[in-house]
């Protein structure tokens, strides 16, 4: 691959496909001269700059914030410090993505994996300190357990899982009409390794009575509003999914404390749902005896109508229905979009992901008349994705867009548009697309 990526230049012209950014100039290892360079590593600032508007802040010397900025929302600027070039998405609360081609890594860096905050982070996690750390078991158990953090991890099974971790609005910015919040392109997911106990050994010891039909979880994140009543988000998962042997309560990421900003010192990772359902700051877990009534459990939250509606359809909230497995979906890492090559041959890699392992990948140079079957690797663990990989030789110069498209084990496929429009826009698991220019 190495030599390949020297091959290439990125284009100066700003190559998109119809609805993807140019990321092209985001690409720190194509262009060779230093303005180039100094212009790269500052594209993280240029991104914040542009939610508060610092004029000339992509001429900032590296590592240096743009004055004011650093306090835009409190401590939580300095927890988000450490991404690199992540897209700023919203600063207060903090929610970033991560372009396709800064997840090109297997096992997602902590720098790299995008950030879903509803409320602030809180203190405790700001100063990284964890001493007074319980976690509750109660409701619909023989009894109400507390544990340290030292008893969690001494007393039940560590295990170690690479596990993909998506928000359920992903890919929300391709629906039209537009759905409000975060207008998440491609980059809100990744695949970090995460360490902890089974969610179920922890449920387990609680003893989980036969009442039991679904989780709350809680984090100690505080609401926006700053009102110690409130509650940022508090969302769950049916029991018997809390009971799979990949549902987990972890403490690290990639073998570290987690960060600050992803829910140290404890969070949930429930694989196979949306994100929203991996609390972080976990506090709590509260068996309940009916379906989980959290904020952000209803409404419009995290669910999707139970019958196709035409788009911008006002659905009455009693007809939506909580979101729980996420689509298939594939994501071409490399190379970037935007890049201009110099041969006819490209070499392109990704990952794939679903619900259970992925069956195949096929890329299509052609806009989706042709498509050619990609070489996929088998999962590390279930429920991390997959990587793939083709040589797509292309029939002359010019300009292509190349597209992805995973199936699973069922034979679902991604669309080649924007599936089933929902009012927050949900579960798009269209194909992927790249530019590239040839020759
Ligand atoms: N306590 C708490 N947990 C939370 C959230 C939150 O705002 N507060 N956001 C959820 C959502 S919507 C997603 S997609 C994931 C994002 O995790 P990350 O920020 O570590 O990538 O965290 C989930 N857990
Ligand atoms: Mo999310």
């Amino acid at each position: 691959m190495e030599e390949q990526k020297t091959e290439y230049e990125a284009a100066e012209n700003n190559l998109t496909a119809d609805g993807l950014r140019p990321v092209s100039t985001l690409q720190d290892d194509a262009p060779s001269d230093e303005n180039r360079r100094g212009f790269l590593k500052t594209a993280g600032i240029a991104a914040l700059a542009s939610v508060v508007s610092v004029p000339f802040s992509r001429f900032f010397p590296e590592g240096l914030q743009p004055v004011g900025l650093a306090h835009a929302a409190g401590g939580d600027m300095d927890a988000y410090a450490f991404k690199d070039q992540l897209t700023l998405l919203n600063d207060r609360p903090i929610n970033a993505e991560t372009a396709a081609h800064l997840l090109d890594d297997r096992v997602t860096p902590a720098n790299r994996l995008f950030i879903r905050n509803n409320g602030q982070v809180p203190e405790h996690a700001l100063n990284m300190d964890a001493s007074d750390w319980k976690l509750t078991i109660d409701g619909e158990v023989d009894k109400t357990i507390e544990l340290t953090l030292d008893e969690l991890k001494s007393n039940f099974e560590n295990v170690t899982r690479q596990l993909v971790l998506e928000c359920g609005g992903n890919g929300r910015a391709f629906f039209v009409p537009g759905a409000s919040g975060n207008q998440w392109t491609t980059g809100a997911v990744g695949a970090p390794e995460w360490t902890g106990v089974r969610m179920r050994d922890v449920l387990n010891a609680a003893g989980v009575k036969p009442s039991a039909v679904y989780t709350g979880h809680y984090g100690n994140d505080p609401h926006l509003s700053g009102d110690p009543e409130k509650v940022a988000i508090s969302r769950g998962v049916p029991i018997e999914k809390a009971m799979e042997e990949d549902a987990l309560i972890v403490w690290a990421m990639n073998g570290e404390d987690l960060p600050a900003i992803h829910g140290f010192p404890l969070r949930t990772i429930v694989p196979g749902y949306p994100g929203s359902a991996s609390q972080k700051w976990l506090t709590r877990i509260w068996v309940r005896d009916q379906v989980h009534d959290g904020p952000k459990m209803g409404g419009y939250s995290y669910r999707m109508p139970a019958y196709p509606v035409a788009p911008g359809t006002e659905v009455p909230t009693e007809d939506m229905v909580i979101m729980t497995t996420m689509p298939v979906k594939s994501l071409i890492t490399s190379p970037a979009t935007g890049t201009q090559m110099t041969g006819k041959t490209l070499d392109i890699r990704g990952h794939t992901w679903a619900d259970g392992d992925v069956a195949s990948v096929h890329v299509s140079h052609d806009f989706g008349q042709t498509w050619q079957e990609a070489k996929l690797e088998k999962p590390v663990n279930r429920y991390a994705w997959q990587h793939f990989s083709a040589t797509i030789e292309l029939p002359q110069a010019g300009y292509y867009e190349i597209w992805s498209r995973a199936t699973d084990m069922e034979g679902r496929t991604q669309p080649v548009t924007t599936p089933g429009w929902n009012p927050r826009g949900y579960g798009n698991n269209m194909v992927h697309r790249i530019a590239v220019l040839a020759g």
